[in-house]
């Protein structure tokens, strides 16, 4: 916790290490309250250094027992202490070994980051400053050093001991009662990576032969009794290394690859080498308590923390201003794993979802950043949809301008070049260049600059001359602290529909053929003229989303329409319908703010029941295509004066028109998409599922008894936890017996289990009835719910501050001043989770004015209170600039 104003970092301040470790020998002795680390390191001068000076080795929370250097035990005058550093002014000249000896407390770290206790297992989380609380060290990731690891600890309390690498050596002491356990990681690897495990831990193993040949034993840790929930996780990881050797002829290189599923997680997962440590809801999952979204995400989830060995890893980042080289990369890949495991068109539907709904808010709001930024005060507020999402739209746009082929070569090149080291962004970049001859400057601006860039288009058609013109400008707004831009190389794919619906050949006026309908855009303004097109076409424009732009065009309704049905691109398909609904909602949000009625939507209805009953399109597909635009995309769309109430309002209605207009559509759909027999996570059974919930969604919103009975008798005939939530979701926003019926004997089925659980707060948390609030209140003090877990917080406080727009921005303020006396709460022991959560308030500059009044005041109060942490301190900061 610190009081003064902490002083950002910069990019441009990097400076290379002044000093390196070769190697470390650490030996953990595990106690809850005393665990005691001797960390003997080799250390050396850094040649590329001119003047060393003294070694800064970085530590928080610790005792500090002793220090030697080379076997001399340093008297106090030879070294110097601070809260944060441990200083030796004068170290040798030449290698040295200096050895140091600190306590440090798991069961007091409630921050979750270092070494921790959660419900009884010791575990580590060190990205990105963690290991700093577990001995001093050189805690940057440009410190690569190979590690020795001997940890011990009560037999009984802690019978399974892992930490990176492989295992070397185990035994007992004191007559059985304790015992240890040797690992080795011989791959050098920044302290971000390294990992430690202890505890009661039940397993299941398996193995994977690489395709060299080499075994490899691969083991899923959980709490006992859980163990047949880790069979997908365990089927997931297979298939994940098979794709890596597949895709990008990337092997897994150590003996053993481990997998601990914890309960007290701050994030997903992470990627230690060889020892990923997990949330255990991204691990546990059965047909009975894992919904289909659960099953998706572990294997997505799975696929990242193992394809991070080699992008992350085997080669790492320089500084954390590269984050995005590791992770907008690895998002990249988990991307393209899911698209080739299910569908890639649903796949990038979810992806372009993803984005739209987290990144593009980041974007226009005080929290906008580069997707490599320039400065941080505190870098754990950095893991951010910019960085993650946007930075793999990145990596996809080099893979569009290069084809899969040439963008296969710049990462076989970036693997052989850069192999061990510390990278950067521009490293990555120069691999592509090199290997494509393509001049990739102006592409590095993605990198450097925040903001979403508006693309708009025109589209002049001259009968006479049969030829079709496009202007497309880029509009670049401006970012906070950031007004002037530069404009964007942008991949832009498109194609034109001749009046059957078909793509015209794309012949430019030079008579050159556009490749793939692909053409890009690296002025402000450009103009393509397409030959031998005689009759007005329809443009589909930013297919399969070829860059991460907002898109400006005027389009009549029929040209969605015929969108909507005719487009080769199942992406943009899918847009336009999205399109088509956004202009209905948001002409009904502007006639509701006035006291008028809103329009008929029978056009728009009548086009979504195409798609909606075409048995030619995958279930998955129509499910996505028949979902409205969320509150949350409505009011980021609106842009400004933003009255959440007046949207809910609009989509409210429209969902009831669509339900009353197509209801027996919907309930043909209901009936006809049912799954038989045992349940099965794949993608088809999974889209069927979707696809029929959403049809019972849209029946219930007429909100007839019949209706109502019809969702009731869902949820209790359900045989698997994605329909039985289903029902409950559905029942949640009605005000009848039946909702509290299902949650208590919801409640009842699944008190015992942690992860179930947390769609029981969660639905009562995210539900627009204007009790939500004060049933917020009452769970927080339910017997089950602590804020000392990051997932019921998630689950219950976040949902509510999130994916509650109506109730969170209650006019009175309510909703404010309850999630920012919990930020204030949590930011006590858990700086990371408070700064996470106080981002929902990242939009709050859009509201209308009296919304925008109060969210301001309760921001104000929020930075004057004492103390804060630098985390809370730096969003807090920022959203009142
Ligand atoms: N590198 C992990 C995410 C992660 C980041 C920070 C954490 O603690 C502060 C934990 C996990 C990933 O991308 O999966
Ligand atoms: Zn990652």
């Amino acid at each position: 916790m610190k009081t003064d104003t902490p002083r950002p970092i910069l990019l441009k301040d990097y400076r290379p290490p002044s000093y390196l470790i070769s190697h470390v020998d650490l030996n953990v002795a595990l106690h809850p309250t005393r665990t005691q680390v001797r960390a003997r390191s080799k250390v050396r001068p850094n040649s590329a250094v001119a003047k060393p000076g003294p070694l800064r080795l970085d530590g928080e929370l610790l005792e500090l027992e002793s220090v030697a250097i080379d076997g001399r035990t340093l008297g106090s005058k030879e070294y110097r202490k601070s809260e944060r550093e441990l200083v030796i002014p004068k170290p040798p000249d030449g290698p040295f070994e200096i050895e140091i000896t600190t306590t440090c407390n798991p069961e007091a770290n409630k921050a979750l980051t270092g070494l921790y206790l959660s419900k009884g297992i010791y575990c580590t989380q060190c990205e990105a400053q963690g290991f700093r609380r577990i001995t001093y060290f050189l805690d940057r990731p440009d410190v690569l050093a190979t590690y020795t690891v001997r940890v011990e600890a009560d037999r009984k309390h802690a019978p399974v001991l892992l930490s990176n690498g492989n295992p070397r050596e185990k035994g007992t002491l004191d007559g059985g009662k304790r015992h240890y356990a040797v690992w080795h990681d011989p791959h050098p690897k920044p302290s971000y990576l390294f990992a430690l495990v202890g505890g009661e831990l039940a397993s299941v193993a398996s193995e994977f032969k690489t395709a060299s040949g080499k075994k490899v034993d691969l083991r899923i840790y959980v709490e006992p009794g859980k163990e047949n929930r880790c069979l997908w996780a365990m089927d997931c990881l297979k298939r994940s290394m098979v794709w890596d050797e597949k895709r990008f002829g990337r092997e897994y290189d150590l003996d053993v690859f481990n997998i601990v599923a914890v309960s007290d997680f701050n994030m997903g997962a992470m990627e230690n080498k060889g020892l990923n440590i997990f949330n255990d809801a991204l691990v546990l999952a059965s047909p009975e308590t894992a919904t289909d979204f659960a099953f998706f995400n572990i294997e997505r989830v799975i696929a990242h923390e193992y394809f991070h060995n080699w992008t992350g890893n085997r080669i790492t980042c320089r500084d954390w201003f590269q984050l995005c080289l590791k992770e907008g990369l690895t998002v990249f890949r988990d991307q393209e794993f899911t698209a080739d495991e299910r569908s890639a068109t649903e796949q990038r539907i979810d992806d372009v979802r993803g984005l739209k709904a987290r990144q593009f808010p980041e974007d226009a709001g005080p929290l906008a950043h580069p997707v490599r930024p320039d400065r941080y005060i505190e870098i754990n507020n950095f893991y951010t949809a910019t960085v993650y999402q946007k930075g793999a739209e990145l990596v996809r746009m080099i893979q569009t301008l290069l084809g899969r082929d040439g963008f296969r070569k710049g990462m076989d090149l970036y693997f052989k070049r850069h192999d061990g080291e510390a990278a950067t962004v521009e490293d990555f970049i120069a691999c592509f260049a090199d290997v494509s001859g393509r001049d990739l400057k102006q592409f590095m601006t993605w990198y450097a600059q925040a903001g979403t860039p508006e693309l708009v288009c025109e589209l002049k058609h001259d009968a006479a001359s049969r030829t079709a013109e496009l202007t497309l400008s880029q509009v670049l707004p401006s970012t906070p602290g950031d007004a002037k831009k530069k404009p964007l190389h942008i991949p832009v794919r498109l194609g034109l529909l001749g009046a059957d619906g078909r793509d015209l050949p794309l012949v430019l006026a030079s008579g050159e053929r556009v490749k793939d309908g692909l053409i890009e855009l690296r002025k402000r303004t450009e103009k393509f003229k397409f030959r031998d097109v005689p009759k007005r076409p329809v443009l589909s424009v930013l297919r399969e989303f070829s860059a991460p732009a907002n898109l400006t065009l005027h389009r009549s309704d029929e040209d969605l329409r015929f969108l909507m049905t005719h487009d080769s691109d199942l992406f943009n398909r899918w847009q336009a319908a999205q399109d088509y609904a956004t202009r209905v909602l948001l002409e009904a949000v502007g006639a509701l703010r006035k006291g008028h009625r809103t329009g008929k939507p029978d056009a728009f209805i009548d086009a979504l029941a195409g798609t909606l009953n075409d048995g030619g399109l995958e279930p998955a597909y129509r499910a996505l295509f028949v979902v409205l635009p969320s509150e949350n995309d409505l009011a980021r769309l609106v842009g400004k004066d933003v009255d959440p109430l007046a949207i809910h309002k609009a989509r409210k209605a429209l969902r009831k028109a669509i339900g009353t207009r197509l209801h027996e559509d919907l309930q043909r759909v209901y009936r006809s998409m049912e799954t038989k027999g045992s349940y099965s996570p794949a993608a088809g059974p999974a889209g069927r599922r979707a696809l029929r919930n959403i049809a019972l969604g849209y029946l219930t919103t007429r909100g007839r008894p019949e209706d109502v009975a019809q969702a009731a008798q869902h949820f209790s005939g359900s045989k698997n936890l994605t329909d039985e939530i289903a029902g409950l979701s559905v029942l949640s926003e009605t005000n009848t017996p039946e909702r509290a019926k299902a949650f208590d004997a919801f409640f009842e089925r699944w008190k015992d289990d942690h992860l179930v659980i947390d769609s029981w707060f969660t639905y009562q948390a995210v539900t627009a009835l204007p009790s939500a609030l004060a049933t917020v209140k009452k769970l927080m003090r339910h017997p089950t719910f602590s804020m000392e877990n990051p997932n019921k917080v998630r689950a219950l406080i976040f949902a509510f501050a999130m994916a509650n727009p109506v109730n969170f921005n209650r006019p009175d303020g309510a909703g404010y001043a309850f999630v920012a006396d919990r930020v204030l709460e949590v930011d006590k022991f858990n700086p990371q989770i408070a700064a996470r959560l106080l981002s929902s308030f990242r939009s709050w500059k859009a509201l209308e004015p009296e919304r925008r009044q109060v969210a301001k005041k309760t921001l104000q109060q929020v930075a004057k209170a004492k103390p804060l942490s630098s985390d809370v301190f730096e969003i807090v900061s920022k959203m009142l600039e």
